[in-house]
């Protein structure tokens, strides 16, 4: 990995380049992708068979479309049963925590019989959309259909792409049966989000998706945004380890390489304040990645968003770790909850050596759908909030009303709104 001083210039320099990886510029795919939803707006599930045929090679028609209870036993039976056990004990960490943020409704009641409140209901329909081909992860399943089920949704419908010979990975469907998907339809790519946004014969209009997708299923998730709700747009993943001299190379090295491994874009980068420790990461890494089974992968992804960076101090360091914002970033130093304390950007934070990635990633509980490419300057984990909606409630007595109905009219007079005026004055002034 290259090893670089942090100065102002070499910060600038590789947030520009972690910019390029942003879902935001993937301009070029926009016009088949209207076209592809605009079609299945229109010919629904015929536009379904006939995108499934031309782009998964697979023959689906209104009779196989839904997964069915004979293929999802069919899964349990190919799945290991010691990973089945694994996916559960998992699940019951990932539900636990996930139960934590659930909302209440409020009602406050106020003099003169005035009752205020927010009412929480859960969304009815979700969609989650899971994708097929080389990045099967059951894992993500869990993690996008369990905050949905705690929220309340009452029905949850999934898709994702068959393969080839019509069938859906079985690792894929166990998941999503133990997690409490309700249906799950064969169908992927922006073809599926379309059908999830509109609704076909076959796969009904659900009210909000979620989950991760190539090019063309996050640019159809943006198309689509408005007639439905989206989770945010995931960019390929990210590491940031923040480290002082008392880290343990290896381990960083292995956690850097943990998340290189899952794409050519994913980034990767140690800040430190020794040297020392830089030099010895660097070597531990390209130890690792030339033992690693995705070598290749590992290898482009720390050429084009690897860095290790040395920094003068903790203060620059951590000043560096909330410009980039990275996705998980893990605090390997002295103190670790103190400098916690003071990080004010980062996707998930994993505190001290023993809290390596993979453990959110898989097990720990907190959801591993994380804000990407900057956007945890803004944006939060996936969580319970994201399937829950607020309808405020408001209730005054007459005596109440009687009080304030002056104001409210001039108030309306001012936007010269009379019929809003008259709404509150026929209760009190009424003529007739
Ligand atoms: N680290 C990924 C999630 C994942 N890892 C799934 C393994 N499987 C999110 O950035
Ligand atoms: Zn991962």
């Amino acid at each position: 990995m290259r090893i670089l001083e942090l100065t102002e210039e070499t910060k600038g320099n590789i947030l520009e380049n972690l910019l390029k990886r942003s879902p935001n510029s993937y301009g070029k795919f926009e016009a088949s992708v209207q076209e592809i939803i605009e079609t299945v707006r229109a010919n629904r599930d015929a536009a379904l068979f006939d995108y499934t045929a031309r782009f998964d090679g697979a023959t689906i028609n209104k009779d196989n479309i839904l997964v069915t209870e004979d293929e999802i036993k069919e899964a349990y039976d190919a799945v290991d049963p010691k990973l089945l056990e694994v996916i559960r004990k998992s699940l019951v960490n990932i539900r636990t925590y996930h139960e934590k943020q659930r909302q209440n409704s409020w009602f406050d009641s106020q003099d003169k019989g005035i009752i205020l409140g927010q009412k929480v209901t859960a969304l009815a329909r979700v969609g989650v959309y899971v994708p097929g081909g080389k990045a099967v992860y059951p894992s993500s399943v869990l993690m996008n259909i369990v905050p949905a089920k705690v929220a309340g949704v009452d029905e949850i419908i999934m898709t994702t792409p068959p393969g080839k010979d019509g069938k859906v990975n079985p690792s894929t469907l166990v998941a999503a049966r133990e997690a409490g998907a309700d249906r799950i339809y064969k169908v992927g790519g922006a073809q599926a989000i379309a059908a999830l946004a509109f609704g076909t014969e076959s796969i009904p209009k659900v009210d909000k998706i979620v989950g991760p997708g190539n090019i063309y299923v996050a640019l159809a998730k943006k198309a689509v945004f408005g007639y439905v709700s989206i989770d945010s747009i995931a960019g390929p993943s990210e590491i940031l380890v923040l480290a002082d001299e008392t880290a343990n190379p290896r381990y960083v090295a292995a956690d850097l390489l943990s998340q290189a491994e899952h794409d050519e874009m994913a980034s990767a980068i140690l800040i430190t304040t020794s040297r020392e420790l830089a030099e010895r990461v660097s070597e531990e890494a390209a130890k690792f990645t030339a033992q690693l089974s995705r070598k290749e992968i590992i290898q482009k992804s720390l050429d084009n968003y690897g860095y290790i960076l040395i920094a003068d101090n903790m203060e620059e360091a951590i000043a560096a770790v909330n410009e980039i914002a990275s996705e998980h970033m893990e605090i390997v130093t002295k103190n670790p909850f103190e400098v916690m304390t003071k990080v004010r950007n980062a996707g998930a934070i994993f505190i001290g050596e023993y809290s390596s990635e993979p453990l959110g990633d898989y097990f720990a509980g907190p959801n591993h759908v994380l804000p990407t490419n900057g956007t945890a300057k803004f944006f939060s984990a996936l969580s319970v909030d994201d399937f829950i909606k607020k309808s405020s409630i408001i209730s005054y007595s007459r005596e109440a009303l009687e009080e304030v109905y002056k104001d409210i009219a001039q108030f309306a007079e001012c936007e010269q709104l009379t019929a809003h005026a008259n709404s509150v004055k026929v209760r009190f002034e009424d003529e007739n």
